[in-house]
């Protein structure tokens, strides 16, 4: 537990001494910390009507109220104070909603504007207090994140600052664009920690990212405990995996299932990835049934793409791909399973339709939607199917057509959102096959317009994915992420209308000292007038 108060009472105790004992002579001046306005906001909020007269400061007495009743509303008011608590030193209570006319931050689930849906919010700053309003828990938290970047950036610091914790006034009524906006780790290539994924959901929770996608195999290795097929992990995640062979580890169902469930706190949804037909090395080299000639293959620790195949014809294929699904499933609350089927280069085109024939009917069966790289819909004929574009190109006869049938699209065009192509000629992290995607670049594109054919109603929404054939620690995947992670972000979020550079990039700057506090390693672009 934080101690709180002390520093900042000696503090006052002094500042009220000092003039008893000095002569009087002007205060130093404090570092000006720019007012913040209610449009300050990554994600852009869909609608702001600022009241300059109405601003509300966090005080000593401020208290945080909740819908009585609703354990979601009481505990989004806990993680709220525990978000608020260490730079005010403020108590912060959290009550039950009463009349006591004390200054607060009420939290209230229902009565909203009826644009909000079911992810947006309604927040009202006046002098009495601030008011969020959702119709869900995930609007109600998606107001708290607003809530935290309206206050001045000292509040991201660990310890009490003496600052004055004023919220602009005024009204924002806000809710995304898109009900999909995801981001992907890369687990195969070089293994990440729990600590990491979830140090990386608490970032993605700041921009209003709904969805985190675990790539948990590939021909590297394999990432995530099967009970039937132990030696996936031990000896397919094990010792010496991963590109040169520094990548080890798997997570344990336990470990899966923490992850899971403190994303779900963040009102993100795990979306669980087996790379398959192809990508599927790790697990063909540890069992040597899973090759048609009986012989495992040498694991693989390059980056190399598109050599690996799993039988097509065999009918244990089957029986181990349903073993996985079955178990994933079981242990995956989201209604999403992703089945990969990308770059499947050593698998001809009638056996990749026999293989996702077969595959795709097995994910429904166990109660979830598949989800695939944009691959799947050259085999795919029912519609319930999402697929992920990943192409650099702004055509794809195939992905259009199953539009037609009514497959929903992902849109994370390499070229545009991959998080792991270099920012420039010198980033010392990442590949550049797509080419160099600086923070304007990631920015710069509409999800609606990117590929001829697949319009807004065709878009679930947008994700940035992230491979990690060259990274390995929290530092690496944050510099990668930062800042073109919240690009992504508020192009999933934000009204096509709100689309502005100077607008965002100014929004980012503004981000720098948060990150400073947060201790995030981020790119410091030239094209961003960084704080
Ligand atoms: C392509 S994108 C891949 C991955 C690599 C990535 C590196 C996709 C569906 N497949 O196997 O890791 O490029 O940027």
């Amino acid at each position: 537990m934080r101690r709180r108060h002390t520093p900042t009472r000696l503090l006052a105790i002094a500042a009220l001494a000092l003039p008893l004992i000095l002569p009087a002579t002007p205060a130093p001046a404090a570092p000006p910390t720019p007012a913040r306005h209610l449009s300050d906001v990554i994600p852009a909020p869909a609608h702001t009507h600022p009241d300059a007269h109405n601003a509300f400061r966090i005080t000593p007495l401020t208290v945080i109220r909740t819908t009585p009743g609703s354990t979601a509303a009481r505990r989004i008011g806990h993680q709220l104070a525990t978000t608020l608590r260490p730079a005010t030193g403020h108590p912060l209570p959290v009550l039950p909603v009463r009349s006591t006319p004390l200054p607060e931050i009420a939290l209230l689930l229902g009565g909203t504007d009826n644009r909000i849906g079911q992810e947006g919010y309604q927040l009202d700053v006046t002098r009495r207090g601030v008011t969020i309003r959702a119709n869900t828990p995930a609007g109600l938290f998606a107001g708290t994140q607003t809530l935290r970047q309206l206050l001045p950036a000292d509040i991201e610091a660990p310890t009490p600052q003496r600052t004055t914790w004023t919220i602009p006034g005024g009204r924002i009524i806000d809710y995304p664009r898109f009900a999909y906006r995801g981001a992907m780790l890369d687990l195969a290539r070089h293994f990440h920690t729990v600590d990491e994924i979830t140090a990386y959901v608490d970032l993605l929770s700041q921009y209003k990212i709904n969805y985190l996608h675990l790539h948990l195999t590939d021909d590297q290795g394999w990432r995530i405990q099967i009970d039937s097929w132990p030696r996936l992990t031990t000896v397919g995640g094990g010792p010496g995996t991963g590109v040169d062979g520094v990548g080890p580890g798997y997570l344990t169902k336990a470990d899966y299932q923490a992850v899971v469930a403190h994303a779900a706190a963040r009102h993100i949804t795990i979306i669980p990835e087996i790379d398959m037909p192809g990508h599927t090395n790790a697990a063909q080299s540890t069992y040597p049934e899973l090759n048609c000639d009986g012989v495992a293959p040498p694991p693989r620790t390059d980056i190399a793409v598109g050599y690996s195949s799993l039988c097509i014809n065999d009918e244990l294929t089957y029986r181990f791909v349903e073993d996985v699904i079955r178990e994933l499933a079981a242990i995956t609350p989201g209604p999403f399973l992703h089945i990969g089927g990308d770059e499947a280069h050593a698998t001809t085109d009638e056996d990749y339709r026999t293989f996702m024939n077969r595959v795709l009917p097995l994910v429904a069966k166990y109660g979830k939607r598949a989800s695939g790289w944009n691959e799947i819909t050259q085999a795919d004929t029912s519609t319930d199917h999402v697929a992920q574009f990943w192409g650099t190109g702004t055509t794809n006869a195939s992905l259009v057509a199953a539009t037609a049938r009514g497959t929903k699209v992902i849109m994370s065009p390499a070229n545009k959102a991959y998080l792991d192509m270099k920012y420039n000629a010198n980033t010392h992290l990442g590949l550049r096959w797509a080419g160099l995607i600086e923070v304007s670049d990631a920015y710069g594109w509409d999800p609606a317009t990117r590929v001829t054919g697949i319009g807004e109603n065709a878009i679930l929404g947008v994700e940035a994915p992230l491979w990690s054939e060259t990274l390995r620690t929290l530092d690496d995947i944050e510099y990668m992420a930062f800042p073109r992670l919240p690009a992504i972000a508020e192009l999933g979020w934000s009204p096509p209308a709100s689309h502005d550079w100077e607008s965002f990039r100014t929004r980012l700057g503004e981000q720098a000292p948060r990150w400073r506090l947060q201790q995030v390693n981020f790119y410091p672009s030239p094209q961003v007038p960084w704080l």
